[in-house]
């Protein structure tokens, strides 16, 4: 059949069980033309590329499918750069179509023209030129396999516009996918089977064993299996922010997340574990704390989906090339069958995580809702979780508002109930990721999380929520500056401030302007009930918490 290559790309996108495209148009007529005529995608128009990166991210993270986003040709494609850099880092996979010049008059230096591959090459898995129409099924269907097999990452399809624009003639076969490409993780594998029996022959040896959890276990919806065998073992769980989820936080053998950002009372109790099992993580430099936690020596097991990610930060006493949910059903009958009698951690690790809650946490004096100005973060962070269910979505942003919600709000389920840009770290994140993970999931609640900073890069998505209909909380942590940066220049440079502190802003104000709720709150005591009400509204709302300056996260080193 004779067709355009725009809607040979529609068509394959649909196959592959995508619904949604996030972007903004330009020289992608043909690509824009061919979603016109597709009544099963819908697409969203957004303010900034950077956010269309951040909305496909999202709804890949909390969907499991591939998220899809698209710009035009030179400044369109720059402005996806962050939002593919951090779906990178996270290990997210994402398909950004990218429109370039026009293949007859390549590198005269058109308008808009740039080496885009050169640009993405280093923020993506794999970028894909499709130079003509005819090639559209077989590079398409590639791109989903790179993006959704081993681990998972974004991927680029570069196309000149002409190619979406022109007809070629296509076969019934070049149609036909395999779906399961569309979601994640695809292709799983298994370790060979003795490696269960080693993992539990070392551990055995061990008299104060941990789990280590990255955000492998949550791509791999291994979580279940996680909480199983440390149940069946009394082997107690950290993570990192990543991992948050990989066992409920709330569970008998939890120590949260632990490292740089992680709770000091986690990291006490890592001083002297005699043995690691390390589950999905790249123990980057903060997970890790600068790599002392855990300490170096300590016996190491790593399992992990991507080879090379074992034993680069740490010493392994053993690798474990695998599927973490593979390996852990492997694991959970191994122990089953040997009868499993080590050392349980349960009543150890719950009393040390209760009397966090209580002196630290958001169990603490300093966390009870009062009437007084302004609202201290560990007092939102009570809020937030008394005002969320345990299916709710917390997702945060960079600074110190994602610090408190990574250590104090305390995912209470097992599973993705925690996002975050931790990888890159990205300000703006947090908001236009709710948007994605609304649009992938609208039956469940997004909570994101933001400093005044961050929200205020890319707040202009208010516009996108409001049109796309996609009611979503946002709580604002305003405290005039960029505090995480005001704190290390306190901390490390003498207090010497330069370009951290802002004019006051009136973020309720603002999202009113857009036609979303906006609320400012000044007292603990109001927040929960805020928070709860933006949670049954119809429509998107600012919950804007004004809090002070020089509140520091436990633990905060500088
Ligand atoms: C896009 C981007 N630019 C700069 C930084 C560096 N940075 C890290 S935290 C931070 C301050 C964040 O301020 P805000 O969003 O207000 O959060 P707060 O720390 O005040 O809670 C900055 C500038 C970053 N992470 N991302
Ligand atoms: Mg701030």
């Amino acid at each position: 059949m004779k067709m355009k290559g725009g809607d040979a790309f529609v068509k394959l996108l649909k196959a592959f069980g995508v619904s949604h495209v996030f972007g903004i148009p330009g020289d992608s007529l043909g690509f824009y033309d061919a979603l016109f005529r597709e009544d099963s995608i819908r697409h969203v128009l957004v303010r900034h590329e950077q956010a269309a990166a951040h909305m496909a991210d999202a709804f890949a993270r909390v969907s499991g499918r591939v998220g899809v986003c698209d710009a035009s040709s030179g400044p369109g494609v720059t402005n996806l750069v962050t939002g593919l850099a951090t779906a990178y880092a996270d290990s997210v996979p994402v398909l950004a179509v990218a429109t370039t010049s026009p293949t007859r008059i390549r590198n005269r230096d058109n308008f808009q023209e740039l080496d885009q591959p050169a640009l993405l090459q280093t923020v993506t898995k794999a970028v894909i030129q499709i130079d003509q129409p005819e090639r559209i099924p077989d590079l398409v269907k590639r791109a989903f396999r790179i993006a959704t097999t081993g681990r998972p990452g974004p991927v680029v399809l570069n196309v000149p516009l002409d190619v979406f624009l022109r007809s070629a003639e296509y076969g019934d076969d070049d149609f036909l996918c395999s779906p399961e490409f569309g979601r994640y993780p695809a292709l799983r594998v298994r370790a060979e089977s003795k490696e269960a029996n080693i993992v539990l022959d070392a551990l055995r040896k061990a008299h104060k064993p941990v789990i280590w959890c990255g955000g492998g276990v949550i791509t791999s919806g291994a979580s279940a299996e996680v909480e199983a065998f440390a149940e069946l073992t009394g082997i107690p769980v950290t993570t990192t922010y990543m991992g948050k989820g990989a066992i409920a936080e709330t569970h008998l053998l939890s120590l949260g997340p632990a490292g740089q950002l992680g709770r000091p009372v986690t990291n006490q109790y890592l001083a002297d574990v005699d043995f690691v099992l390390a589950i999905g993580s790249r123990f980057t430099n903060v997970d890790t704390a600068n790599w002392t936690i855990p300490k170096r020596g300590t016996p190491l097991i790593q399992i992990d989906i991507d080879p090379v990610e074992i034993g680069k930060n740490y010493d392994v006493v053993h690798s474990v090339w695998s599927d973490a949910k593979l390996f852990l059903q492997d694991l959970i009958v191994a122990a089953k069958e040997t009868k499993w009698d080590g050392p349980r951690a349960d009543g150890a690790v719950s009393a040390l995580r209760k009397s966090w809650l209580a002196t630290s946490g958001v169990e603490s004096p300093q966390s009870a809702p009062v009437n007084d100005e302004p609202v201290h973060p560990l007092q939102a962070m009570r809020a937030l979780r008394e005002a969320m269910e345990p299916d709710d979505t917390l997702i945060c942003d960079s600074g110190f508002n994602q610090i408190w919600g990574g250590q104090y709000f305390e995912v209470e389920r097992k599973g993705r109930y925690y996002v975050g840009p931790r990888g890159m770290g990205t300000m703006g994140f947090a908001f236009p990721a709710a948007i994605g993970a609304k649009l992938a999931c609208p039956e469940r609640r997004f909570v994101a999380l933001a400093g005044d900073g961050g929200f205020m890069m890319l707040l202009h998505e208010l516009e996108t929520s409001i049109r796309m209909k996609t009611p979503v909380v946002v709580c604002v942590l305003n405290n005039g500056n960029l505090e995480y940066c005001r704190q290390a220049q306190i901390g490390l440079m003498g207090g010497r401030l330069l370009s951290t502190d802002f004019t006051d802003t009136n973020f309720a104000e603002i999202a009113k302007a857009f036609g979303a709720r906006g609320v400012r709150v000044t007292r603990s005591a109001e927040l929960c009930g805020v928070i709860r009400e933006a949670l049954k509204a119809p429509v998107t709302t600012v919950v804007e918490i004004v809090t002070p300056q020089s509140a520091k996260p436990d633990g905060v080193a500088f």
